[in-house]
């Protein structure tokens, strides 16, 4: 299985498991993760997802092995990248948050692929590599998008082109990442934030994830017409009347996720 699920009160746990190679991506592996996340997202109870990996790295990237140029000519990187394509839409689109837990390296489309994940926790051992121009490629699954947007556009050009380790501690002083976390902490603490996100007002925090990615292409003006409705979305859910009532009642909110 090239993917593992844990279901857990409120949330899933999916881990990418190929630790013989560092979890290496391969087409196998893009589609299982894009699976795991759709049945995720249409289970009711799932109310926010915990990715991590299997082993000593979080994920190296694309499984070199897998595209090594064989006598058979250059292997179809197009409709490799659309099937991560599709997983890294997903992380961004889904109605729920996704915390990501970088328990090692980090590498070319590994790299990316947690930085597309809402909330990225990293192992203070971890460290992220965009190792694609040691191998002539350009930084894929959103990396050209994520950098700049994450570190600014002098960082995220050194990143790529120099393809150094950046430690999780420097990447969390860079604002690359949420957070980076004792080794042996690592797990206690995205288990604690995933079940704490999936006690939240899921509605809301989807329709946040909607205004963050829109606002990066948007002017103000447009933005705020965009915050105008779906706040108005979100002021009609459960979760905001309860969230009011518990404020005025002095008591914690109940919150359900439901519409
Ligand atoms: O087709 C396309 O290429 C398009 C898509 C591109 C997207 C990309 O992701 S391009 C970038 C691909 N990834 C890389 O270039 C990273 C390659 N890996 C490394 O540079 C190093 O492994 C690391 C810096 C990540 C970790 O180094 P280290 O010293 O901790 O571990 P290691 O000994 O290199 O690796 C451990 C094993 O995992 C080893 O196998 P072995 O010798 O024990 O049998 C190694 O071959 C394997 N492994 C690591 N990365 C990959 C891999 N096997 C296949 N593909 C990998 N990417």
């Amino acid at each position: 299985m090239t993917i593992l699920i844990e279901k857990h009160a409120g949330y899933r746990q999916i881990v990418l498991n190929r630790p013989d190679r560092l979890n290496a991506l391969n087409a196998p592996t893009g589609d299982a993760l894009l699976a795991a996340l759709v049945e995720a997202e249409a289970d009711r109870e799932c109310r926010a997802i915990l990715l991590t990996g299997a082993g000593r790295g979080f994920c190296a990237g694309q499984d070199l092995a897998d595209v090594a140029v064989t006598g058979k000519g250059p292997p179809d990187l197009k409709s490799l990248l659309d099937h991560y394509n599709q997983v890294i839409r997903k992380l961004r689109t889904i109605a729920m948050p996704v915390v990501c837990a970088v328990n090692g390296v980090a590498a070319g489309a590994g790299a990316n692929l947690a930085l597309a994940c809402d909330i990225v926790l990293a192992a203070k051992s971890a460290s992220f590599i965009q190792a694609f121009s040691r191998i002539g490629l350009i930084p894929d699954c959103g990396g050209t998008w994520f950098l700049p947007r994450l570190v600014g556009m002098a960082r995220a050009r050194g990143l790529a082109m120099l393809a150094e380790p950046l430690s999780a501690e420097r990447a969390q002083e860079w604002g690359l990442i949420w957070q980076a976390v004792d080794d042996e902490l690592l797990m206690a603490e995205a288990h604690i934030l995933a079940a704490r996100l999936a006690g939240q007002a899921t509605i809301g925090i989807a329709l946040m994830k909607r205004a963050f990615d829109a606002a990066e292409t948007q002017t103000l003006d447009c933005q705020l017409d965009l915050e105008r409705d779906l706040q108005d979305e979100a002021g009609h859910t459960p979760d905001y009347a309860e969230g009011v009532r518990a404020f005025l009642e002095k008591r914690p909110a109940r919150l359900t996720g439901k519409r």
